[in-house]
């Protein structure tokens, strides 16, 4: 993890003191506005133990693929100030990509409906984009991470996809194919997002590299989904990370649109 210059301008304190800089911000009235973008297909059970423990974030960004469980019904009964947005189901990545654009606080939470990723660790993503990070992505693998869900082919498949994406772009991430994460809205403009697929949690991480980002890896861990069924299909998903990952590390990613953030430090 690196280590941004503003860890060392806030109040005198230093490194490793996370806790003290949730409690400062917090005492200063400067924690950034929170919106959760949540992708949804098919997932009403689990929006009724999800949407509850959002009720701390500022806003909830709902896309959703055309679900036809009852998922909309729930989300206006749960959470009746969500914005929704429908679109058809052409991939987790779409979703997320069109929740991007819509939501409006400071920093956005990439959080999956299916229950697997606890709303409680939100304020660990966010007290480290308040250190000056500008991604904040979730590892399953750091000290204090685990999982209920990775299959053994999926656990295999994400520590070579990992190891990988380590030597392509020279960092030492310990967890690539994982969809919990945080990131300035100010960045958004600068990560050139057109992946589809579930190949945007990598799209998003190494573009922020080769766009000169600051990205930190927090501990997570990732439940069991609650119910339900996956969408993800992992020899066919992992190989769009591979292309990905193949791809974009020539190209530096488009600046697709720029956004002066009032009032919140601009990404850079
Ligand atoms: N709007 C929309 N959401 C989608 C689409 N595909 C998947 N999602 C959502 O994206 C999130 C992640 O999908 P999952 O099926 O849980 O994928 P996963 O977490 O890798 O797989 P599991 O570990 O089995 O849960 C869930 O909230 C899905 O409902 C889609 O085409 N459109
Ligand atoms: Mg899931």
């Amino acid at each position: 993890m690196h280590e941004p210059d503003s860890l060392h301008r806030t109040n005198g304190m230093h490194s490793g003191a996370v806790l003290h800089h949730l409690d400062t911000a917090r005492n200063r009235a400067s924690w950034p506005t929170v919106s959760a973008v949540v992708p949804t297909l098919n997932e009403v059970e689990n929006l009724r133990w999800l949407l509850p423990r959002l009720s701390g974030v500022d806003e909830v960004v709902i896309v959703d693929g055309e679900s036809g469980d009852g998922t909309l019904e729930t989300v206006r009964l749960l959470r009746p100030d969500a914005i929704i947005i429908s679109q058809a189901p052409m991939g987790k990545g779409a979703a997320m990509r069109a929740g991007f654009q819509a939501a409006t606080s400071d920093v956005i939470v990439a959080i999956d409906a299916d229950g697997s990723m606890d709303p409680k660790e939100i304020d660990a993503f966010v007290a480290l984009i308040c250190c000056g990070f500008d991604i904040v992505k979730g590892s399953r693998y750091c000290v204090g991470g685990g999982s209920d869900d990775l299959t053994l082919i999926r656990r295999a498949g994400n520590l070579w996809l990992t190891r990988l994406a380590n030597v392509l772009y020279g960092v030492r991430w310990t967890d690539l194919c994982y969809g919990y994460i945080a990131l300035r809205r100010s960045a958004v403009g600068r990560l050139g997002l057109e992946a589809d697929g579930f190949e945007i949690e990598t799209e998003l991480c190494v573009n922020a590299i080769t766009a000169g980002l600051r990205i930190a890896e927090v501990p997570s861990h990732e439940f069991d989904r609650r119910s339900g069924e996956s969408k993800l299909n992992a020899r066919r998903d992992g190989l769009r990370v591979l292309r990905t990952m193949m791809r974009n590390r020539r190209t530096a990613p488009r600046h697709v649109i720029p956004r002066y953030e009032p009032g919140f430090e601009e990404a850079g």
